[in-house]
C-alpha cells in the first residue's frame, strides 16, 4: 500500500508539493488537471507536464482523481458517444504517460453534498458536516451559495460556479434518469471504455456516493455492498473497480466497512481512509482520522486492507481545519498530514504484529 495525498495542482491548491514531500511516508500524490471541464480531452503534453512537475518535487503521480464524467454520459443522451470517445482519448493519453489509476464518480448534478463546510467542534477546529433536515430545507439552487460562503475562496471539486449557474437546467436534464437508468448508463460507459483500460492496464475506481443515499430526489447507485456488487458483476473485469472511501460509505452506519473491504478484495484499487462521527440518523460530521475521535474503527479498516493484501494507493481524506489554516475545506495540509502519519503508524503496527 502506498501512502499518498490529494493535490489539486499549482494555482489551485494552497498546499505545495514541497510540503507534501515532507510528510513522513508520503511518496505519491493523487492529482488532476483541475481546470478541465468534464468531457474535455486531456492532451498527452498536459499530462506529461503535470507528471514532470510532480516528479521534480521528488514525488510521483500514484493516480488521477478525478477524470470527471460529462453529464451526457450519466444521462445517456444522444451526444454521449462523442464524450465517451473523448474520455477514451484521455485514458489513452494517461496510459501513454504510464498512469494506471483513475478515480471518478457517477453522481448526478452534485458531487458530494454537505450542509456545512465549517462546523465548529469543541476543540475549536472546523469540519464539514451533514444534516439531512438542513438539506431538506434548502433548495438545490441555494446549496451553492450556502457552501460558497465557507469555501475560503477556493473552488470546491464538483461545485464549480459555472456548473452551479446551470443548476436548474441540470435538474431538468436528469428528470427522467431514475436509479435503473443511471445504472444502465454507467454499465454502458464502462463496457465502452474497458478495451482501452485493458490495453493500457488502467484501473478505473469509482468513488462511492457521498452521502450514501439519494439527495434532492436524485438517484444514487454506489452506496452499499449490494449496489456495488451489482456494478462490479455487470462488467466483470478487474479494470472495473472501486475507490473504497470510508467516509462516504461510512455515512451510512449500516455499512460494515471492514467486512466490505474483505468482500471487495481484488476489486478495490484505491482507498480513501477518514473518520466520521455519527451524530443521529442522517446527521454526521467529519472528525480527526483517529478512531477515538469518530465512529469508525480505523484500526479494523487498515487491518482489513492489510489482510486482503491491498496494493494500491491510500490517502487520508477530508481533514479538519486546524491551527488557523485557510485552505479548501477538507483539504488543508495540517490535519491530512496528521492523518497520514496516524495511518502510517497503524500500518506499521499491523504489519509488524503479523510477523
Ligand atoms: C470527495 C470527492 O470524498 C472525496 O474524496 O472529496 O470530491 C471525490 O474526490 C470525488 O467524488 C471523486 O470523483
Ligand atoms: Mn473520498
Amino acid at each position: 500500500m502506498e501512502m499518498t495525498l490529494r493535490w489539486f495542482g499549482t494555482g489551485y491548491d494552497s498546499v505545495t508539493l514541497e510540503q507534501i514531500r515532507q510528510i513522513p511516508g508520503v511518496t505519491g500524490v493523487i492529482t488532476t488537471l483541475y481546470g478541465k471541464q468534464p468531457g474535455e480531452t486531456w492532451s498527452q503534453e498536459e499530462i506529461h507536464a503535470l507528471k514532470e512537475e510532480v516528479e521534480k518535487a521528488g514525488l510521483r503521480i500514484a493516480g488521477i482523481e478525478s477524470v470527471n464524467i460529462h453529464d451526457a454520459i450519466k444521462i445517456g443522451s444522444d451526444d454521449r458517444e462523442q464524450y465517451i470517445e473523448q474520455y477514451i482519448e484521455t485514458l489513452r493519453h494517461l496510459g501513454e504517460e504510464d498512469i494506471h489509476l483513475v478515480c471518478y464518480n457517477f453522481m448526478p448534478v452534485f458531487d458530494w453534498t454537505r450542509s456545512d463546510l465549517a462546523k465548529p467542534r469543541p476543540d475549536g477546529s472546523t469540519v464539514l458536516s451533514y444534516d439531512q433536515q438542513k438539506v431538506d430545507q434548502i433548495r438545490p439552487e441555494e446549496m451553492f451559495q450556502n457552501l460558497d460562503e465557507h469555501a475560503n475562496g477556493f473552488i470546491l471539486p464538483g461545485w464549480e460556479p459555472e456548473r452551479m449557474e446551470r443548476i436548474k437546467e441540470l435538474f431538468a436534464m436528469y428528470q427522467d434518469v431514475n436509479e435503473e437508468k443511471l445504472f444502465e448508463n454507467l454499465v454502458y460507459f464502462l463496457k465502452r471504455i474497458m478495451p482501452v483500460c485493458r490495453e493500457y492496464d488502467i484501473y478505473m475506481a469509482i468513488h462511492p456516493d457521498d452521502p450514501a443515499w439519494p439527495v434532492f430526489g436524485l438517484p444514487r447507485i454506489i452506496t452499499d455492498e449490494a449496489h456495488i456488487d451489482r456494478m462490479l458483476d455487470a462488467v466483470e473485469d478487474v479494470h472495473n473497480g472501486l475507490t473504497f472511501c470510508t467516509g462516504s460509505l461510512g455515512s451510512n452506519p449500516k455499512n460494515d466497512l471492514p467486512s466490505m473491504i474483505r468482500h471487495f478484495a481484488g476489486r478495490i484499487h484505491f482507498a480513501h481512509v477518514r473518520n466520521i462521527h455519527h451524530v443521529a440518523p442522517g446527521v454526521f460530521e467529519e472528525a480527526a482520522h483517529l478512531s477515538s475521535d469518530g465512529s469508525l474503527d480505523m484500526y479494523e479498516i487498515m487491518k482489513a486492507l492489510v489482510d486482503t493484501e491491498f496494493q494500491g494507493p491510500v490517502r487520508p481524506d477530508h481533514g479538519r481545519m486546524i491551527w488557523g489554516e485557510k485552505a479548501m475545506p477538507g483539504y488543508g495540509l495540517y490535519d491530512r498530514a496528521l492523518g497520514a502519519a496516524y495511518l502510517n503508524g497503524l500500518l506499521e503496527a499491523i504489519e509488524k504484529s503479523k510477523k
